[in-house]
Formats: structure tokens, sequence, C-alpha cells
């Protein structure tokens, strides 16, 4: 190997499911005495995105940061007034300012990291510049390879239609069209657009660094590396579960209640940092969670955006609930420390969307999930929980925005999760696995040492 260590570009995007995977990946990397510089657009969508970067920052003195300026994006003309979707965008537009910055860096870089939403300007830089790109992938494999489709599917309308059955990816087994995100359907979406003009770029890439493992998504990873399935695609890398970053406690509220709960009885019930469900099914949930009488720790979020959060939980689901249930459970707003949460003896049960890093980290702790997908991969991602039976999924509940589920079947589906010995003993041995993948001489304990060879070389 050469003298000096080597020197990671990490370009991440919008939103904490982007961020989040991005930091845990720099860590690692410092780790293991890696030179860092870590790209991040400003401003931010959430105030979160902001914080959690300074923050780490400021535990990580050894890694440099540069920030740069964007304009963001308005949704006036365009058809998405996601908040999320449109920074994906405005990054893309800014991508010309990474040119520059990436060709002065001193010492020069060996590799660069970059979310796949940036694939195709990032792989245009790199080649240039003769760095070598990998892309990261924030999702599962199975939604990765849904969207590096993605351009075959939007050009031959007959592959992709919302009247057909399933959706076929030659050598991977059928999706079925209830999981395909909506957009998918519109070539004209932006989400859509966006990730149509930026798969082609991924066989371009000298690998794709995913966060997940091998024994959690066997049949997909084996299918796209022998190139069976999308043979275009560079080697897919399952790194996962990304090992979490030590956050400083003082940072989060603190959640003494936890601490006095019995083992595994505790519910915790949270849909990621972009999803806002509706009134009314805020009311059901409740609802179920009251009929059911467990134990519960609930996140709520009643806005998509960090900074509009202020509506009250009274407001939301009036005062007599909380107080029925004060003997049984808390309800909190804004950020909580969901590692944390996670790692607790208390916590029993995990009602989540399915972000993926949320059902990586579920994964590592061995917490069954029930499953209640609301948009984007997350579908795609409850049918890889099911399948490695790390939790349960009512599929009719639909996209969460289709129809209102009512307390009583919530109700039912948490004594589902919570009184089932089966499921629980599958979840505990996905932890397992989980901790011997990335364990010393575990699967994606090699597949990062490999990665490592190769940029010291
Ligand atoms: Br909310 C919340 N605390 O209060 P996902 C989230 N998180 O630590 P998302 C907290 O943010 P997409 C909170 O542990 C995970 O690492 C959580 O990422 C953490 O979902 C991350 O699970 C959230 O991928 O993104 O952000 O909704 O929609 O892209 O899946």
């Amino acid at each position: 190997g050469s003298q000096t260590p080597p020197h990671i570009a990490l370009f991440p995007s919008a939103g904490m499911g982007h961020l989040t995977p991005f930091l845990r990946i720099a860590s690692m990397l410092l780790s293991k005495n890696c030179m860092v510089t870590l790209f991040t657009a400003h401003p931010t969508v959430s105030a979160t995105e902001s914080t959690y970067t300074s923050l780490f920052l400021s535990t990580h003195p050894q890694l440099k940061h540069i920030n740069y300026q964007i304009t963001p994006s308005h949704h006036s003309n365009s058809s998405t007034d996601d908040p999320f979707f449109l920074q994906f965008a405005a990054i893309s537009r800014h991508a010309h300012l990474l040119h520059p910055l990436l060709s002065s860096a001193s010492p020069s870089f060996s590799a660069i990291f970059s979310d796949f939403s940036l694939a195709s300007s990032i792989t245009q830089f790199a080649a240039d510049l003769a760095i070598p790109n990998y892309i990261v992938s924030t999702t599962s494999v199975r939604f990765f390879s849904l969207m590096a489709y993605l351009p075959i599917l939007t050009s031959e309308p007959a592959k992709l239609s919302s009247s057909s059955f399933e959706v076929n990816i030659p050598g991977l087994t059928p999706l079925s069209i209830s999981s395909i995100p909506p957009p998918f359907f519109d070539p004209n979406h932006l989400f859509t657009a966006h990730i149509v003009s930026n798969a082609p770029a991924f066989s371009e890439a000298k690998g794709i660094i995913i966060n997940t493992f091998d024994w959690f998504e066997p049949e997909t990873l084996a299918a796209v590396n022998s190139g069976r399935a999308l043979s275009n695609l560079p080697p897919i890398l399952p790194i996962g579960p990304l090992e979490p970053y030590e956050l400083s406690k003082d940072q989060f509220q603190s959640l003494p209640w936890l601490d006095n709960q019995p083992e595994e009885s505790v519910v915790y019930v949270s849909f990621g940092s972009r999803t806002a469900m509706s009134k009314d099914q805020i009311r059901e949930l409740a609802d179920g969670l009251e009929r059911n009488g467990c134990r519960f720790l609930w996140v709520i979020k009643s806005s998509k955006v960090d900074k509009e959060d202020n509506q009250e939980l009274e407001d939301l689901l009036g005062s007599s609930f909380l107080e029925r249930t004060q003997n049984k459970g808390i309800v909190v707003k804004g950020w909580v420390n969901q590692q944390e949460i996670l790692a607790h003896p208390a916590t029993g049960g995990f009602i989540n969307h399915c972000g993926w890093n949320s059902v990586m980290e579920a994964a590592s702790r061995g917490v069954p999930l029930l499953a209640w997908p609301q948009h984007g991969d997350q579908r795609v991602n409850a049918e890889v929980v099911e399948n490695a039976g790390l939790g349960i999924w009512a599929r009719d509940w639909g996209w969460g925005v289709e129809r209102l589920v009512k307390g009583e079947e919530i109700e039912r589906k948490i004594g589902e999760l919570m009184k089932n010995e089966k499921l629980r003993d599958r979840a505990r041995k996905v932890g397992e696995e989980a901790r011997k993948a990335r364990g010393t001489g575990g699967s994606s304990n090699k597949v990062l040492m490999g990665v490592i060879e190769v940029l010291n070389l």
C-alpha cells in the first residue's frame, strides 16, 4: 500500500434516512484510519440534519467538512410538494459546484462514496478526475433493484401498469404491483424522473455499498451478484447493519420512564423522520393502543418537516387519552434517540414505517416489527422484513393514506406483535445473524475489509 491513508469523499443526499448511513460510514472509515471529507448541502430540509452534522463534527474532530450552498427548489411548477424530493432535485442542480471541490482536494481523493440519488452527476466528475466512485444505497437491495430497472419499466408502459398484477425484473422474484410506489406509474413525477435519470449511472460505479446483510436478503443479493439479474450492475457490497456511532446523551430527551418498565413489554411506535400521519389516523392509532392495553412509547409527528412541527399533543389526542393511559405509555414529540430505545431491554416490539435505517436498526437488536409502510420504498422493504421473519405486515392497510385503519384492527395486530413467541424467537435469531455478519469473519465484515483493502492499494 501507499504511505498516506486513503482519503474518501462522502456525498449524502437530503433527509435523515440518507444522512444517517453516511455518518455511520464516516465513523467506521475514521476508525479504520481513513481520511474522510463530508460534503453537505446548505440549507438542509430539516433542522435535525444540521444538528446531527454539527454533533457528529464535534465528536469526530478528524472529519473534514465542506458545506456547499444551494438554492432550494420551489414546488410551484413541479409534480410534487414533498420537501425531500425537491431537495434531491436542488442538490442535483448544484452538482456542478462539486467538481472543483473534488479536484482541488489535498491530499487528493482515493474514492468517492455518493448517494444513489446523485449518481449521474458524480459519475461524470469521478470519471473525469479518475476517482473510483462507489454508490451508497440507503434502501434494501430489493428496492435498489427496482430503481436500477426503472428506466426499462418506464420506457415500456406495458411492463409497469397499475392494472397488471405484478412487476417482473428478469432473474428476481416478481414484485406485487401494490408495492410499487404510486409515483412510479407517472414518468413525469419528479421522484420517478429523478431515479430514471440517475439509474443508468449505477452501472458505471465501482460498487454499490448497501446497508444490508447476506443472511437478510440472500436471494436478491445472490441473483444480482451472480449476474442472473441486472447483469449490468457492478458488485453489490452488503456491509450492514451499519454500526451506530455513540450519540451524546444530553442532546436528546431522556426517557427514564423506559427504565422502569418490565423486560420486552413496551411497543415503540415511530414512523420515521419524514412521515406525518393524518390527525384521524393518529386518533385511531391511539384507540388501538388503548384497546390493546400494551405499554407504549409513541413518538408523534404531525407534519413532514421538523421545523413546522408545533401542533400540541393535547390537540391531537385529546387530554383524556393522555390521562387514561398515563400508567401505560408515554407520547413524545420531537426527536428521540431511536438506536438507544431499540437497544433498551424494555422494548419488545416496534410499530414502524419500514424506513430502511429503522429496519436495519431493529434487525441488529432483534426487535420484532409491525410493518406499516407509508410511501416510497417502504412496502418493498416490508416484504423483505416479512420474508426474513423479522416482523409481520398488515398488507391490507394499504399505503397509510389509502384508507383509515381502525383502532380495532390496530389493537389486533399489536396483539400479534407482542404475544407471538415464535416471532420473538425469530427476531432474536435475526439479531444474532446481524451481529455475526458484522463481527470478525462475518459476511459484511469481509466485504468491508475488501473495500478498504482496495482503497489502500
Ligand atoms: Br423520527 C426519528 N430519532 O426520533 P429511516 C428517527 N431517528 O434517531 P426516514 C431517530 O433517523 P426514509 C427519531 O433511528 C433512523 O436512523 C432512526 O431513517 C433515526 O426513515 C433515521 O428509518 C430515520 O430510514 O427515511 O427518515 O423516514 O423515508 O428515507 O426511509
